[in-house]
């Protein structure tokens, strides 16, 4: 997999990308990160990329142009030369921002069919939508609150699309096993040593070896944290097995 990030904040997405997880399956050559300054790009000697929205309003957005110049200096870093004039799009444009689609599992497993994915970062207030019309595929929002800018976003989305790439994660069971690909239902509450801290027992039926019971357990505590916590994807989990 190879990422391309359009942002005015380089630094930022590399240093979170390269730490941790994602840091070690870049260094192992199973993803790949790449950024490009959308301020690089600007038009005018100012080195601003910024103007006032037309019919008046609150703050700036960012202009077609030099997101657009962004745009097309990560197409040809992953060898795609210009796009035709035919409005085909050839490589998937992820723009980050709170009017769109909102970020599930479903949609990482989705990207994570991709050879290649650029990424959009907006600023300010957003980004003039003709740019946005022009070259953008996806338009995501990892929930319904409002960040400063789309790169947390876009480090949230790159980081879920990454950990289903084979060998990103050590142990291959992970990825099938955690919350969201249990049928719906969170994970159960998991336990170390010591087998008591601050007063505070491990359930003994995890103490006793016996692997059924264990099983069963870790199941109802599954539907009970899910009903508790989340009782949204509880109903969606049962209506999907059909119990209303
Ligand atoms: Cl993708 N961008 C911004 N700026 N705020 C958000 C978001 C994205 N998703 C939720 N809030």
């Amino acid at each position: 997999m190879k990422y391309e990030v359009l942002t005015i904040f380089p630094d930022m997405v590399d240093s979170a990308f390269r730490t941790g997880v994602t840091g070690r399956a870049s260094g192992e050559g199973l993803i790949e990160l790449d950024t490009v300054n959308i301020r690089d790009y600007s038009t005018n000697s100012y080195g601003s990329i910024d103007g006032y929205t037309y019919g008046g309003g609150a703050g700036m957005l960012m202009q077609c142009e030099p997101v657009y110049q962004a745009y097309l200096e990560a197409l040809r870093r992953l060898g795609k030369g210009e796009p035709a004039d035919s409005g085909t799009k050839p490589v998937r444009v992820v723009y980050l921002t709170p009017t769109g689609e909102v970020f599930r599992q479903k949609k990482a497993e989705e990207l994570a069919n991709e050879k290649e994915l650029i990424f959009l970062c907006g600023h300010y207030e957003g980004i003039d939508e003709r740019v946005i019309d022009e070259i953008v595929t996806d338009r995501i929002s990892i929930g319904d609150y409002v960040l400063t800018g789309g790169e947390i976003a876009a480090l949230a989305v790159m980081d879920a699309v990454a950990r289903l790439i084979p060998g990103v994660l050590k142990n291959e069971d992970s990825a099938e096993t955690e919350s969201f690909n249990t049928g719906g239902l969170l994970e159960y509450p998991q336990y170390t040593r010591p087998d008591e801290w601050h007063g505070r027992k491990v359930p003994e039926v995890l103490l006793s070896g016996d692997h059924a019971r264990v099983d069963n357990y870790r199941m109802h505590e599954m539907r009970r944290v899910t009903r508790e916590h989340r009782p949204d994807l509880y109903e969606e989990y049962m209506k999907h097995r059909g119990i209303n």
